[in-house]
């Protein structure tokens, strides 16, 4: 065997040991999730064949000719009993493309599939597409809805950098073959869109996430809501904002609906993503809530506060300081694995239940707004604490 050879050789073995790798639960003492060591997903996971060119004719240094960036805001489901995500890849070209990673037991070992997703274009052409939410509908379809960005054209000449937010929807039935259906019609600016998974008075339901600006949310209130007669011409007419933003709060500057909610028996259970402005930019952190089986739209827990925000090396990447989640999945044995970006660079998994979540949701004291409230909320669990602990 040639040196070359050899060196191809233990590039594959040293990639199968890395992806190989078991993850280890990091002991928390939050009682609420558990983190896990290492990320699940890195551009290091992505496969060897995607990077390097093996033809030593035409790469005699085995160099990288096809370099990845990151692996980040991946959109998950449960699917022939395997844990499937479609992760948004990053090159080094900054493009993003989708691609699918699988895994037994959804904590490690994930592998991508060996071709990224070939994603049909809608009638005008996106220069990037990210972050899919994957819905199971119950009409059969597994739906995708993710951000298809072009480029402002009346933006002023020699601005190269505004760009326009809209939401592409596909569908798929073994998520190889992808049907793109035309993006979501609706007046202004749209990303973080979700398909809910059931019919509501018998039509399609989105959580929506209306804004300005390509950045701004601006007037966009908050997460929201639409009825959709048709998916196949989607377009929003009417739009109602079900969780609103509020001033001084994890969410004061934008918020979007992470995965579809999760149907339990107190009712549908949320993860969505809120933002707020500071010295060194925005701080993306992850937050809960639950609306009415009876109405989706309407709030029946709403716990103050984060309830995941980065931590140690997750709060370093490209864009620091960020938590990002749009898939989780829900085990029959009421385990829920949280697939989360670190500041859309990497994938990490946390665990939790759906009960202890739901027990979050509704006994976690809501955000009362100011200072004032935070220390009465504050001193009513003091004062219980000391007549348990007799002090
Ligand atoms: O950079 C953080 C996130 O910013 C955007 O999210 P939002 O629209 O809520 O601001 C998205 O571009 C997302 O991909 C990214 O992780």
């Amino acid at each position: 065997m040639n040196k070359f050879s050899e060196k191809v050789l233990k590039l594959l073995a040293d990639h199968e040991a890395f992806l190989s790798r078991p993850n280890l639960p990091v002991e928390e003492n939050n009682g609420i999730f558990v983190r896990y060591k290492y990320p699940i997903l890195t551009a290091a996971h992505t496969p060897v064949i995607w990077r390097y060119d093996l033809d030593e004719k035409t790469n005699p240094y085995l160099m990288e000719r096809i370099q990845m960036n990151a692996t980040l805001n991946s959109g998950a489901i449960k699917w022939n009993g395997k844990y499937l995500l479609v992760v948004r890849v990053e090159g080094a070209d900054r493009k993003s493309f989708f691609a699918v990673a699988e895994s037994q037991n959804g904590i490690d070992n994930f592998r991508f599939w060996d071709y990224p997703i070939v994603m049909p274009d809608d009638l005008i052409p996106a220069t990037n597409i990210y972050d899919m939410r994957l819905t199971a509908h119950e009409d059969g379809w597994v739906y995708g809805i993710f951000c298809a960005e072009r480029h402002d054209n009346n933006a002023p000449k020699g601005d190269l950098s505004s760009a326009t937010a809209t939401a592409a929807i596909c569908r798929t039935k073994d998520f190889i073959h992808w049907d793109r259906l035309p993006d979501l019609k609706s007046k202004s600016q749209q990303r973080n869109v979700v398909l809910h998974p059931e019919f509501v008075d018998g039509k399609y339901a989105l959580y929506t996430r209306p804004q300005d600006g390509f950045i701004d949310a601006g007037s966009g209130g908050g997460i929201g809501w639409a009825l959709v007669d048709d998916i196949t011409h989607a377009e929003i007419k009417e739009e109602k904002i079900i969780d609103q933003r509020f001033y001084h709060t994890i969410k004061e500057v934008k918020n979007g609906e992470g995965p579809h909610p999760i149907k339990t028996s107190k009712g549908w259970l949320h993860l969505a993503h809120g933002v707020r402005g500071c010295a060194s930019g925005l701080r993306y952190v992850l937050y809960l809530y639950m609306t009415s089986l009876e109405d989706p739209t309407k709030q029946i827990a709403t716990p103050g506060g984060y309830f995941m925000a980065p931590e140690g090396e997750e709060r370093i990447g490209d864009v620091s300081n960020v938590l990002f989640c749009n898939g989780w999945i829900a085990d029959d044995d009421g385990t829920v694995k949280i697939y989360y970006a670190a500041s859309d660079t990497r994938m990490h998994v946390a665990v939790s239940t759906i009960d202890k979540l739901v027990d979050y949701c509704f006994n976690t004291p809501v955000d009362g707004l100011t200072t004032t409230a935070s220390v009465e909320t504050l001193k009513k669990q003091i004062d219980k604490n000391k007549k348990i602990l007799n002090y």
